[in-house]
């Protein structure tokens, strides 16, 4: 099956009872059981729910992997990867990330023992020289969470992989449309499933896609032992939005990529970070490692003026400014005071991020509209 017919399809079958095409919303806490013990795989809904069930292998198909596992946020979801890792064990992550792993994994699970290293995964032989005998976990996202970096997902797992390290990938920015991290050696895709997946900004979620069966086994022990649950109306949300995904991509790359053009040659833009201009330094690796470039932008404007990137964002009149991304509306973040503020600024600053850089969730409106709303906003400084 190709990748819009396993969106529409893929795990879906109509409801049996009823013939119902739509996955019905399980809203229910309990099963009853016919005597103890004996039921039909169904005992309690934080361990299993049908609509869940059904979405997990939707997204397994999606990524080409074995078993899904969703979570009640991103964030859940990478808290029950961490959770695999002990006291000593060592994580190097990528230091171009969205904020929100850099703080769990600093100011909460450093606490419990384990250690991490940020490194500029861009350069695959900056690993091999960060590899220690704790290493047991490598996390990156590609593209990165705000400054759109690539990173070679085929030349990392082939260094982890001689190491015996875990490789996870953070897939949310490309979505499972334009990449597929298992098919390129990772180990565990993870997903923050309230962007791109879900795609209408009305849904938190988080997930995690793999082909190990004994990791799954404890992914759902973990889960099941600490709760990280989304909800049965959440599920039917997403399976829903999933039905448009390949669709909304297409637009979102569409868009993004004229954008970028258009940012690119205005006179009071410095920097424009999209993967798919011949610029970018990670665009040859982006157009064999993904099928496309994405709705994901980021940028700068001449002069590095603060109140110059506040008053742009205030001007917009189409782009909302907001956290989050991956809707069918254009969304504006400022991520050194919002979605990257947990990383010391120093730490941001090292790595390349301004406190002048604007993201952009490039929407899918028309997008000479969202052209006109730059225009209007960077033509007022
Ligand atoms: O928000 P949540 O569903 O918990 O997902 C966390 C997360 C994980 N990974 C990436 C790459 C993300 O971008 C996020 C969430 N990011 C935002 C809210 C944001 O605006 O960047």
């Amino acid at each position: 099956m190709k990748f819009g017919t396993k969106a529409i399809h893929a795990g879906i079958e109509p409801d049996p009872t009823t013939g119902a095409i739509m996955t019905p919303i399980y809203q229910t806490s309990t099963y009853v059981q016919e005597s103890p013990g004996k039921h039909k795989g169904y005992e309690y809904a934080r361990t299993q729910n049908p609509t869940r069930t059904v979405l997990q292998n939707n997204l397994a198909a999606l990524e080409n992997g074995k078993h899904g596992i969703c979570y009640s946020s991103g964030l859940g979801a990478t808290d029950a990867i961490l959770k695999l890792f002990k006291p000593g064990d060592e994580i190097i992550a990528s230091n171009d990330l969205y904020g929100g792993t850099y703080r769990i994994m600093v100011r909460v699970f450093q606490e419990f023992g384990l250690t991490f290293k940020f490194v500029g995964l861009d350069d695959p032989a900056n690993l091999e020289a960060a590899i220690t005998p704790a290493t047991k976990m490598v996390w990156i996202e590609t593209p990165t969470n705000p400054l759109l970096r690539l990173v070679d997902i085929a030349a990392i797992s082939a260094i982890t992989k001689r190491h015996t390290i875990q490789l996870v990938v953070d897939n949310t920015f490309a979505s499972p449309y334009l990449q597929n991290p298992l098919d390129l050696g990772a180990d565990i895709v993870m997903h923050s499933v309230t962007k791109y997946l879900g795609g209408h900004s009305d849904t938190v979620m988080g997930a995690i896609i793999l082909n190990d069966d004994e990791t799954a086994q404890r992914l759902a022990f973990i889960q099941n032992a600490c709760g990280a649950v989304p909800g049965p109306q959440d599920c039917f949300l997403v399976l829903r939005g999933i039905k448009t995904l390949h669709v909304r991509m297409q637009r979102h790359c569409e868009n993004a990529m004229k954008v970028a053009r258009y940012l690119q040659q205005h006179p009071k833009v410095s920097q424009v970070h999209y993967p798919g201009l011949e610029s970018h330094v990670g665009n040859e690796l982006a157009k064999t490692q993904m099928r496309d470039f994405g709705g994901m932008l980021s940028f700068e404007l001449k002069g590095d003026s603060m109140p110059e990137a506040v008053r742009v964002m205030e001007s917009f009149e189409v782009f909302s400014l907001g956290e989050s991304l991956g809707g069918v509306e254009s969304l504006c973040t400022h991520p050194a005071s919002m979605t990257h503020a947990s990383i010391p600024k120093e730490e941001r600053e090292r790595n390349g991020l301004k406190d002048t850089l604007i993201r952009l969730s490039v929407g899918i409106e028309d997008v000479d509209d969202l052209i006109q709303d730059l225009e209007q906003a960077i033509g007022r400084l």
